[in-house]
């Protein structure tokens, strides 16, 4: 596949994964599963779509930085970013101390007044590298603002949080006084 076609292939399993799997007539297990072979068949029926086979799919998993989709034994899922409407279930864990939230700039007053909230999503999408971050930022605002959250006051307050794979940690919402009054930016610029 070249470049564009991954793009649209990743883009395609997103919305049979993460959005709207019913209306594809896939039924996802409760942490998001569904039968590779259901998936591809699904896939092929597509106009457009009936060259995809499964080494395509493991093409995009291997290629792309972000690790957004994973095969176990013969079943596939998207690791985070759900909107359907059956909430998917992950181990509860233990944060580290702070996590990090990249937004745009415009949003920042709102998030500060009202909490960050999950919006179209299931959960709200946390991470504990600023890096990350910066980049879910960049999706919105060139200059991303890198929020800092408390996470070891949340979950000594005993707010939930849940672990969707390396670096992805995930909220119902997080209020808003445990975001810390620093951008991460404006932590550093202080060093
Ligand atoms: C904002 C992508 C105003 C929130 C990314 C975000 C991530 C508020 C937007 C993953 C708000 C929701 C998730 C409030 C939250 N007022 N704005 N109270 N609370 N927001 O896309 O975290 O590339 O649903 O800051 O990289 O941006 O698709 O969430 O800007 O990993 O694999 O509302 O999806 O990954 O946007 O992104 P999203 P997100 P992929």
């Amino acid at each position: 596949m070249n470049e564009k076609q991954r793009t649209l292939l990743s883009k395609f399993l997103a919305l049979l994964l993460r959005h709207r799997a019913d209306t594809y007539g896939l039924s996802l297990d409760p942490e998001g599963y569904v039968p590779l072979t259901d998936l591809l068949t699904t896939i092929n029926r597509e106009r457009g779509w009936e060259w995809v086979q499964v080494e395509h799919i493991n093409e995009i998993i291997t290629t792309q930085q972000k690790r957004r989709y994973e095969i176990i034994d013969e079943d596939i899922r998207a690791v985070y970013g759900h909107s359907l409407a059956a909430e998917v279930r992950y181990p509860q864990i233990a944060p580290p101390t702070v996590l990090f939230h990249g937004t745009a700039r415009r949003f920042v007053d709102a998030i500060r007044r009202e909490g960050l909230k999950p919006m179209r999503r299931q959960y709200v999408h946390l991470t504990d590298d600023p890096d990350l971050a910066a980049l879910t930022g960049r999706r919105r605002d060139p200059h991303p603002a890198i929020l800092q959250l408390d996470a070891a006051r949340a979950h000594a307050d005993e707010h939930v949080f849940f672990g969707a794979d390396k670096g992805v940690f995930l909220m119902k919402s997080v209020p808003p006084d445990y975001i810390l009054p620093e951008l991460y930016e404006e932590a550093n610029n202080g060093l």
